[in-house]
């Protein structure tokens, strides 16, 4: 077993707070993560020999590993996340408040002890590239050597982290421990002013890799607040026309609902010579350039992607990127050595399903768990943009924000400004998922996709987001979109995916000032004839329904938008409330 004698660092800041922790934790070993290839093989030799990985078929799936979490320790669990700051007031109605002294001394309590019989890792790792100045450091301790497998994929980890650091005491301090496991014992607490983060009880996903959700997104919108940029949850992509333009655009999707997709989506045959390539799938950092421009960079090296779904008709580039050099956590494994999750073809056999247990082949039960996902390098990808490591950024064209909506929502809606295409985000509401526990199908108001995500008070994110108009000369046009509306015979209008290429391509040239649109009470549309419709697969009519704006629902739903922002309280911005009554007047006035 792995064991650090020398430390790597003379940062007395960094070795002292993992003194301090050692001393409450207890493990046996500590060691300290250098990221080396070497190192990486004896750790995955390790998680194989504790069968905390079971290895893939050379052939099938080559340096590829299979995982399983705890069945209770499946998704992010937001009703145990906490915003730990000193008034309950600055966390707002969105988080669950915790005071930070009553956090500290409740999780010290179950981190008294939890690492005994177990190893310490201490991961140093960027969020961003090495030589970016919008990188930010964070060091995660843990328990947990499935962390650090996907914490190498996710991050750019080990000695590169400190030598960036150097002497500082400027990194985020993130302690994890899986404990055991126990839901009853689990918190995810963040501690934004004392850019601390302290994770106990649970093994998977956002509530473990802490450079994701709780550094690139709870901790970042909070220093992003202070000092005037956005830390999003945002897909970013490049898309190349066929004669030689170039967009990026940024899409913010509630979790499970299609950035990863789109990130990653195969134009159809018609539209011949366009190139679409990932930047990121799920967090971006922007901040207005020199030239009064919103630039945007995925502080992430891999993605961490739900595997449901995803074959070679909705997703061929995810499908490519997941053949080798990957970790599964929750799919299903086939006899043979390989995966399989529901919406791949067949399975021709029986399996071994997420929780372990033979599955008999057209078995009603799920074979992967719904939130199953993948961990795979950002460089497995083929269709990687060129820009993705690009330590500036890329320039914004257009923001899209979304969710699943099965009514109401057109396909996309033009915003008439800035403070609407906020209000459009700040009102966007999305049926749930199984990305987070609870109940699947229900809508709640997700605003910039950001609900769970927000570190801080949403009334005064929302008057964060109005603000960076006033710091922008070149702003991007905001976009609201839906792939989800679905007929009266329940299914979907609009055929997505690949398709959605026609949305981008309207999008990007009203971003370029020359496509039509027809103005309603709720933004700009498109006409069916505004949009490249050739070869589409689906009618006239899908479409005209996807398009629709229907006065009887807008009401309903802006009814419920005050219904929303009167639960958000005093700090929703007025612009936003007027915006709220103007858009209502108006829709009643030509109903
Ligand atoms: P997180 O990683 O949780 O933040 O999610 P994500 O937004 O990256 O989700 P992802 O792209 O993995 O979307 C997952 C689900 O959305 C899958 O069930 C997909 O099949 C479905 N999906 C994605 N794009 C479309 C689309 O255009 N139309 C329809 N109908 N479904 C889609
Ligand atoms: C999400 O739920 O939005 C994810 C997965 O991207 S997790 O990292 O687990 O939060
Ligand atoms: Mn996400």
């Amino acid at each position: 077993m792995l064991e650090t004698k020398v430390r790597p660092t003379t940062n007395t800041h960094l070795t002292s707070w993992v003194d301090g922790c050692a001393k409450m934790c207890k493990p046996d070993r500590v060691y300290w993560v250098d990221g080396s290839d070497a190192e990486a093989k004896a750790l995955t030799a390790e998680a194989v020999s504790d069968g905390v990985l079971v290895p893939l078929s050379d052939t099938k799936r080559p340096r590829s590993f299979y995982s399983r979490s705890n069945p209770n320790d499946v998704a992010r669990t937001e009703e145990l996340t906490f915003v730990c700051t000193p008034t309950k007031e600055e966390a707002g109605p969105t988080n669950n408040w915790m005071e930070p002294g009553e956090a500290y001394a409740k999780l010290a309590a179950i981190y008294d002890g939890a690492m005994k019989g177990r190893t310490m890792y201490v991961i140093p790792y960027i969020m961003g590239t090495a030589d970016s100045p919008f990188a930010m450091i964070g060091v995660e301790i843990t328990d947990s050597i499935y962390v650090v497998l996907n914490m190498r994929i996710m991050s750019r980890i080990g000695k590169v982290a400190l030598d960036r650091l150097g002497g500082s005491a400027s990194f985020n301090r993130g302690l994890h421990s899986v404990a055991d496991c126990d839901p009853a014992r689990r918190y995810i607490c963040h501690f934004p002013q004392d850019d601390t983060i302290w994770s106990v009880g649970s093994g998977y996903g956002g509530n473990a890799l802490l450079g994701k959700k709780c550094l690139s997104l709870r901790i970042a919108s909070y220093h992003a607040h202070k000092q005037g940029w956005l830390a999003e949850h945002m897909m970013l992509l490049e898309a190349v026309s066929p004669e030689g333009e170039t967009h990026f655009i940024a899409g913010a999707f509630p979790s499970a609902s299609g950035k990863t997709n789109l990130a990653m989506l195969v134009p159809p045959p018609e539209f011949a010579g366009w190139k679409i390539r990932t930047i990121g799938d799920d967090i971006a950092w922007m901040r207005v350039g020199d030239d009064g421009r919103l630039y945007a960079v995925n502080p992430e090296a891999g993605f961490f992607g739900v595997a449901p779904g995803t074959n070679y008709q909705s997703n061929p580039t995810a499908m490519k990127m997941l053949e080798h050099d990957c970790i599964f956590t929750n799919v299903a494994m086939t006899p043979d050595g390989d995966v399989w999750w529901e919406g791949m073809d067949g399975p021709n056999t029986d399996l071994i399903d997420w929780r372990g247990k033979p599955w008999k082949r057209g078995s009603k039960e799920p074979a992967a768990q719904p939130n199953s996902r993948f961990t795979a390098p950002m460089d497995n990808n083929p269709a990687l943009s060129r820009y993705a490591k690009d330590p500036r950024g890329v320039p914004i064209s257009a923001i899209l924000f979304g969710g699943r909506r099965t009514t109401t929502i057109p396909l996309v809606v033009e915003s008439f400004n800035w403070t609407h295409g906020v209000y459009l985000g700040a009102t966007a509401g999305a049926e749930t998922t199984a990305a987070i526990t609870g109940a699947v199908g229900r809508i709640r108001r997700d605003p910039m996709a950001m609900l769970a995500f927000i570190g801080y008070d949403a009334g005064t994110y929302f008057g964060h987001w109005l603000s960076m108009f006033g710091r922008m000369r070149r702003p991007p046009k905001i976009f609201l979109v839906n792939w989800f509306r679905k007929g009266d015979d329940g299914r979907f209008l609009w055929p997505g995916y690949g398709q959605n290429m026609r949305v981008l391509k309207w999008v990007i040239d009203r971003s370029a000032g020359r496509a039509g649109a027809t103005e309603t009470p709720i933004g700009y549309l498109p006409r069916p004839s505004d949009l490249d419709l050739r070869g589409i697969d689906a009618s006239e009519e899908a479409v005209e329904r996807a398009l629709a704006v229907d006065r009887a629902e807008w009401e309903k739903e802006l009814e419920a938008h005050g219904d929303w922002f009167d639960r958000l309280g005093g700090t929703v911005p007025e612009a936003l409330r007027l915006q709220r009554r103007l858009l209502l007047s108006s829709l009643k006035a030509v109903s």
